[in-house]
């Protein structure tokens, strides 16, 4: 059984990683893949995932570029993380596929609206905006979603505030359109990703490959790691956003539990904050899960065979 999804991502290093995992893995129909500010502008994250698709082969795929800037918010990037380009490390190819003439928001409610209910799964990488925008576009694309498995949150501790994570933080507003929209919601957020380390036995193994894939995950390993160490004090640098494919490919990745979540909106330390109440078994009819627990030798056994593919 092949899962369907449709990837909303910022590349960024780890969102190429989460490319080349799902277009490796033949568990997965890459359905289509839409861009998002965040990491960088949307020129640059747009551009960096066809570079990818290019480095990958991904092709019979529609590409559309997505939302410039945050619904309410001014826009902020990671530039200190992801450099310049939003991918800096490796040498990008020029694109080898054309945009697809859709906005990204576009595409996703006509992709979904085309199938049957329940087989797109959407798996959002960075910020909710494109995701918050198509449900609002076309609410009928809410009960046919199989499940949002989302890069996102945390329930222990953010990092680009000491509450709140990146991808919600940028974007509030659309994180609380996409948590209280009703459509099963699994946040994997830091609490499991921050365990998700590209170590040096990783990235040698994938390097041992020997293939241009092989090598681009390398120098894109080289580069994240140096600005991990720099700029949050990491030995090895978390590699997030595939831990959300990986999730979809084989759920013993992850061990996730129901729990209610809020987003913080106003918060004078805390906004963009991801409230899990995770005292109590969940009440009945709870739609937003946690991922509380990771097998990374699982994961990274999917990455590697992933790459081993392409
Ligand atoms: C990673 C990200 C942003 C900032 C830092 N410091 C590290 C991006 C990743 O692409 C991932 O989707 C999420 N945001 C992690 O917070
Ligand atoms: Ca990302």
């Amino acid at each position: 059984m092949t899962r369907g999804i449709i990837l909303d991502c910022d590349p960024g290093h780890d969102d190429a990683v989460a490319m080349l995992l799902a277009w490796g893995s033949p568990a997965i129909e890459l359905i289509a893949v839409t861009t998002v500010f965040g990491n960088q502008t949307i020129e640059k994250t747009t551009r960096n995932a066809l570079a990818v698709a290019a480095v990958a082969g991904i092709e019979g795929v529609p590409f559309a570029r997505g939302a410039e800037r945050p619904l309410v918010r001014e826009i902020e990037t990671a530039e200190a993380t992801h450099g310049e380009s939003g991918l800096d490390g490796p040498s990008l190819p020029p694109p080898a596929i054309e945009l697809d003439r859709r906005h990204a928001v576009q595409l996703i409610v006509e992709e979904i609206m085309a199938r049957p209910p329940g087989t797109v799964t959407l798996v959002p990488t960075a910020a909710l905006t494109n995701i918050a925008l198509a449900a609002r576009l076309e609410p009928r694309i809410v009960p046919r979603v199989r499940e949002v498995v989302l890069m996102g949150g945390a329930y222990a501790g953010g990092n680009w505030t000491a509450a709140a994570e990146f991808n919600i933080l940028i974007d509030p507003e659309a994180a609380h359109i996409v948590f209280s929209a009703g459509w099963p919601v699994t946040m994997v957020g830091l609490d499991v990703t921050h365990h998700a380390l590209a170590t040096p036995d990783v990235v040698d193994r994938i390097a041992a490959l020997g293939t241009p894939v092989s090598r681009f995950f390398e120098e894109l390993m080289t580069f994240f790691r140096a600005a991990y160490r720099n700029t949050q004090g990491f030995d090895h640098p978390p590699v997030h956003d595939p831990v959300a494919v990986a999730y979809v490919i084989d759920p013993a990745v992850l061990s996730v539990r129901p729990a209610p979540v809020s987003i913080e909106l106003t918060g004078t330390h805390t906004r963009g904050m991801t409230v899990a109440d995770l005292r109590a078994p969940a009440p009945p009819g709870t739609r937003t899960s946690v991922a509380t627990g990771i097998d990374a030798d699982r994961f990274w056994g999917l990455v590697t065979d992933a790459i081993a593919r392409l």
